[in-house]
Parts: C-alpha cells; structure tokens; sequence
C-alpha cells in the first residue's frame, strides 16, 4: 500500500484526488490550515474512512510543513496549496508569494531533510498562468512563459524550483501545468462557478442579474476529476517530467455563460460591446447579464489555449474524457439542485454567496 500526502486537500483538486487515491488503495494524508472555523465541505464524507488522515499544516511555517513530512513519510507528495485566485493575488501579493513560491521550496526542503529525496515523488501544482500574455497560441511545454499577474509570477518561482531539485539533487519532482479544470466544487469566486450559480438562482427567482468583468476572455476548461487524474499518472511515470495539462479546446467566458443560462432553460442574447455589453432574456427582454468594470484585472490573460499532445502520448491520457458541454451540464445541474435545496430550506444559504450577489466580494 503506497502513502500519499496532498497539501489542500480541502480545495476543489484537493477532495477529487483523496478520492481517487483511495479508490487505488492508498493510505491518504491531507493537510489542513488551522481557523476559527472548519470549512472541510468537500472532503466531509471522507473524514470516516479508515485509510484518510488529516494533519495541521500552513504553507507558510517551515516547521509544520517539516512535521507533517517528517511523521508520514509519505511515497508521493501532491502539493495543490496555494493562494489560488488570480484577482486575490492582486489584493495579497506578499501572502501568495510566500504560500505559492516559497511554500514549494519548504515542501521539497522537507522531504531533503528528512532524508526521503531518493524514496519520495513530488507533484507540483503549476499552472496554465506561467504563459500568461501569451507569446503562442496553443500552448505547450516548450512555450515561452511571460507570467502576468502576481500569482503567476509565484508560481513560477515554484515551475523553477522543482526543475532545479530535480537537476541539483536527483529528486523525482514534476510539475502539471494545468490548464483551468472545473467542477460543482469549484470555489464560487472562479468566473465558471460564479456563472453556474447566478444562472440556477436567477432561474429560481432567487437574483435578478449577474456581474462579470472581461466576457472575451478565453480560457481551455477541463473537468476536475480528469486532471487529477492526469497528476497521478504524472508521478507513475518511468521519469520524472513537466506536462501541459488541458482539453484542447477553447471557449470565451460570453460562451460559458451562455450555455449555462441555456441549461436552466434561458436563452440569453448579446447586445453592446465592451463595458456596455449585457445578456439580454429573449424571452422576457430583461438584462440578465451585465458588464462591472469592478471585476477587470489589472492585467488579464485572455488567451489561453492548451496543447495536450505530450500528455496523451506519454502518460496515455484522454484529454476529451469530458467534453465543454458536459461540464457546463455538471455544474448547473448541481448548482440548480443546490439553489433547489436552499428554497426548501434543506441547506442554509452561504454568506459567501450573498456577499457575491451583491459585489462585495470579487
Ligand atoms: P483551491 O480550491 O483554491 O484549493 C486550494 C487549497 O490550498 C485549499 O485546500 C486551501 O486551504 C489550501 N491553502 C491555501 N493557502 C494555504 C496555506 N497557507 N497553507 C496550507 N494550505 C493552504 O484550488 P484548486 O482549484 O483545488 O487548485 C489546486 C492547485 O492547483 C492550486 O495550487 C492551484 O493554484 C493550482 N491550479 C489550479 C487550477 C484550476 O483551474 N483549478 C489550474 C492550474 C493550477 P483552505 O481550504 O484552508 O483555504
Ligand atoms: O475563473 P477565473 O478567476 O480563473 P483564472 O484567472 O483563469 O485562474 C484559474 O485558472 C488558473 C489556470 O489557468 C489557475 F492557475 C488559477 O489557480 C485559477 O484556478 O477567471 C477566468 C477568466 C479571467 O480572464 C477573468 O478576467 O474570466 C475572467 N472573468 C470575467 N468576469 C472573471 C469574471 N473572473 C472572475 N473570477 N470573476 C468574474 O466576474
């Protein structure tokens, strides 16, 4: 029975990956941060299970990153804690660097100094972002990175880092670099979730309108659970290797939207541009969908495009396991169910979803 670690097991990746690992026989480690309030959500319905174990641990304090590796000694290591919001990365630059760039350093230190280099694989989480204003379109391993924003610049700090522990001392560490993957659990503030969830509340009278920023941005969105699937074949893998991780196809935030309304049974038409455009009800007339310069980046990626070759000739994955359609069905599915359960007062509203509604929080 092999042992795995995931730092943020709590997130979206986090949860999908405990599972598959169990379902593998694994004995599953997973790091949680210390607060004044539990949020395990997602992995909730794992806490029971005999070979799923958790331990405090934050990113940021070398020693409990050095304990938690110390004391489970794990055969894998898949390290998803971040400060993963783009926008967020803006507002707390200093906070993601230390979490996103260095905390990746304190993870491979750890394993260096408990003596686990030649036994331990480590995943590291990168990202899509590292091509930000893109200097090619698709994207693949060997395009230029032009990092733009904060969080990008972090996380490639961290690409790097594993590249030099893999050079300098031998380690068997990897990154994915993954392009944006979704699902029902996706943090409600990413611009699909945020969609899927207006959408099914203004489908059940529950909002009158949503607030976007950037509708041409277009991202490459795969589904969660088939690219955590990706980073365990990643570390199965004779050698230890960086891999682009994504569908190969392409949609703008306008075509996201514009599904999900649909799936909720509104047909939404454009009119405008820029600042002024807004998703009009063809039924009705009503504006359901409105530009909020509020939501515009400082600088925005607007072309992300993945180039999934490599992965599906090397590590035998399907890239096309879930199509675009589906996953924007999945999501406002769960999301109608989830709005359904609210109005029939089976599950409370979160303060987190009021907040959004009313542009608080971005
Ligand atoms: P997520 O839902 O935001 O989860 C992030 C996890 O990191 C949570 O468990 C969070 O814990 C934890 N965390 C944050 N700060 C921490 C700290 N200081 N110490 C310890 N844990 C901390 O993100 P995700 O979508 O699952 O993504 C997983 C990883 O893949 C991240 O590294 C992200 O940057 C990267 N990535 C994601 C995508 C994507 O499209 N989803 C694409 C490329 C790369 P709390 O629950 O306590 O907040
Ligand atoms: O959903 P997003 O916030 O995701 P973003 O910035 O692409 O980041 C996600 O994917 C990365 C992989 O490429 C991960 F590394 C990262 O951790 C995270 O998971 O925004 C997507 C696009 C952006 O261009 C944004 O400007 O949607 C645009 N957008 C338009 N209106 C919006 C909104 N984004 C958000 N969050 N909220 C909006 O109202």
């Amino acid at each position: 029975m092999k042992t795995a670690l995931i730092t943020g097991v709590t997130g979206q990746d986090g949860s999908f990956l405990a599972e598959l690992l169990l379902s593998k026989g694994y004995e599953v480690h997973g790091t949680i941060r210390r607060s004044s309030v539990d949020f395990r959500e997602r992995i909730s319905h794992l806490e029971s299970m005999d070979h799923f174990h958790l331990h405090y641990a934050d990113m940021t304090d070398s020693m409990s990153v050095m304990q938690v590796v110390g004391k489970v000694r794990p055969d894998e290591i898949y390290n998803l804690a971040a400060q993963s919001h783009v926008q967020v990365s803006f507002d707390s630059p200093e906070f993601t660097a230390d979490v996103d760039a260095v905390g990746v350093l304190r993870i491979l230190e750890a394993v260096r100094l408990t003596g686990l280099a030649d036994k331990c694989r480590i995943y590291q989480a990168s990202t899509s972002e590292l091509y930000g204003k893109v200097e090619e379109v698709p994207q693949n391993e060997n395009t230029p990175f032009h990092p733009y924003s904060p969080y990008a610049v972090a996380k490639l700090y961290g690409f790097w880092i594993v590249k030099e522990y893999r050079e300098a001392y031998g380690m068997f560490c990897c990154s994915g670099i993954l392009f944006n993957h979704e699902s029902e659990r996706r943090g409600e503030t990413f611009v699909t979730r945020k969609i899927t969830l207006a959408a099914a509340r203004i489908a059940q009278g529950k909002q009158d309108k949503l607030y976007l920023g950037n509708l041409s941005s277009k991202r490459d969105w795969g589904y969660a659970p088939d690219y955590v699937e990706c980073m365990w074949r990643i570390l199965q893998h004779d050698t230890p290797d960086d891999f682009v991780i994504a569908t190969g196809e392409q949609h703008t935030v306008r075509e996201f939207a514009e599904l999900a309304f649909r799936n909720v049974g509104i047909n939404l038409r454009w009119e405008g541009e820029g600042a002024d455009e807004k998703g009009v009800d063809r039924a009705t007339g009503k504006v359901l969908v409105e530009v909020s310069p509020d939501f515009y980046r400082p600088t925005d990626v607007v072309n992300l495009w993945g180039d999934p070759t490599k992965a599906r000739a090397l590590l035998g994955w399907n890239p096309q396991k879930t199509s675009f359609a589906e996953l924007v069905k999945i999501m406002t599915d769960s999301d109608m169910a989830k709005v359904a359960a609210e109005r029939a007062g089976e599950s409370v509203r979160t303060n987190l979803a009021e907040y959004l509604e009313k542009g608080i929080v971005k």
